[in-house]
């Protein structure tokens, strides 16, 4: 930490005109109180604007964390090394049976195999182990000071305020990562709002130490966006060996509606049979599944890596995380927890 705090800094010293340009011109004091007055109209509760804006200050570690950019790509398979430890596969096998209960009630309402809601869990928290324990308002107040990216900021501070006026959780316990992703599923405040469930029914949304509203609030993140439960999200495949003289037809024709980050990457979507008829099979050689599945095929380590035919659930995944290697590695994961 210390290292990386030197590093910005020496950074900082040598190029200072990258800081100041960015810099927000009024005052932080006068900013909190136009912030002020904008939560009031919008129903933010003035006791709990009283308890967050006391003593608050923009967290500079904030500001180095979002300006730091990465100093190497990981490779595909680096990522899927990193996410699927043999520790983090073993502790999801424990989970899975210490939660069995709430997962199999979560899953008969939801309709979403427990499996991936806790490989979800698993990656984007190591099962709820690692939430961030940085204040969400301050992070989000920082955020939304600094001109970068204001607007989007500014409506999630708004968002938590929200959170709070509704009593989810004390102000004390509302802690997430530095960009604001809160408790176990690390969700925005906005896709608390959307998706965030009291499975419990206690009539607290409690995304941070309740793990069924945790598991709930997944499944039905992922059941929104089209989640079937007779469906798995994907699997490896072989190529045919003509499968480069394929390529040309296989082009999408119109940009991705969501995710083209992701999606543009993959091929349009065939049935499965259409693939069977292309000479794609499973990767012991075997026919693709008898299903009347979708699939868009896609190769994230390139052409001479792994291929993986995608269904509809691997986009419900990427509307999670808009990444073919979150998605990919939530798919893997799942494959080892069954
Ligand atoms: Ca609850």
């Amino acid at each position: 930490m210390r290292f990386l705090s030197g590093l910005f800094f020496s950074y900082f010293l040598l190029f200072p005109t990258v800081w100041a340009q960015q810099e927000n011109a009024q005052p932080f004091a006068e900013w909190l109180a136009e912030l002020r007055v904008e939560a009031e109209e919008k129903g933010i509760s003035a006791d709990i604007l009283d308890q967050v804006f006391a003593a608050l200050e923009p967290n500079p570690r904030v500001i180095e964390l979002d300006r730091k950019q990465p100093e190497f790509t990981q490779t595909y398979q680096q990522y899927l090394t990193a996410r699927l430890s043999p520790i983090r596969i073993q502790r999801g096998q424990e989970k899975m049976v210490e939660y069995r209960d709430a997962f199999a009630r979560v899953a008969a309402e939801k309709k979403v195999q427990p499996r991936f809601i806790a490989a979800i869990w698993g990656i984007e928290t190591n099962y709820g182990a690692t939430p961030g324990n940085m204040s969400v308002v301050q992070s989000l107040a920082t955020l939304a000071y600094d001109p970068r990216r204001a607007g989007y900021f500014r409506n999630e501070l708004l968002n938590a305020l929200r959170i709070l006026t509704e009593g989810h959780i004390p102000v004390a316990d509302m802690k997430g990562s530095w960009a604001g992703a809160m408790g176990q599923p690390q969700f925005m405040p906005s896709s608390f709002n959307d998706y965030a469930q009291d499975f419990d029914g206690d009539g607290r949304r409690d995304i941070w130490l309740t793990e069924i509203d945790v598991f709930a609030s997944i499944a039905h993140y992922l059941k929104r966006y089209g989640w079937r439960d007779d469906m798995t999200w994907g699997r490896e495949v072989l190529l045919p060996a003509n499968f480069a003289e394929l390529e040309e037809g296989l082009k999408q024709t119109e940009e991705p509606k969501s995710c083209q980050r992701a999606l543009r990457s993959h091929t349009r979507q065939l049935s499965l049979a259409e693939w069977q008829d292309l000479g794609v099979r499973r990767l012991n050689g075997d026919d693709l599944p008898d299903a009347d599945f979708q699939a868009s095929l896609v190769r994230p380590a390139g052409a001479a890596g792994s291929a993986y035919l995608t269904y509809d659930n691997f986009r419900a995944i990427l509307r999670y995380n808009c990444s073919n290697f979150y998605a990919l590695g939530v798919g893997h994961l799942a494959d080892r927890l069954r």
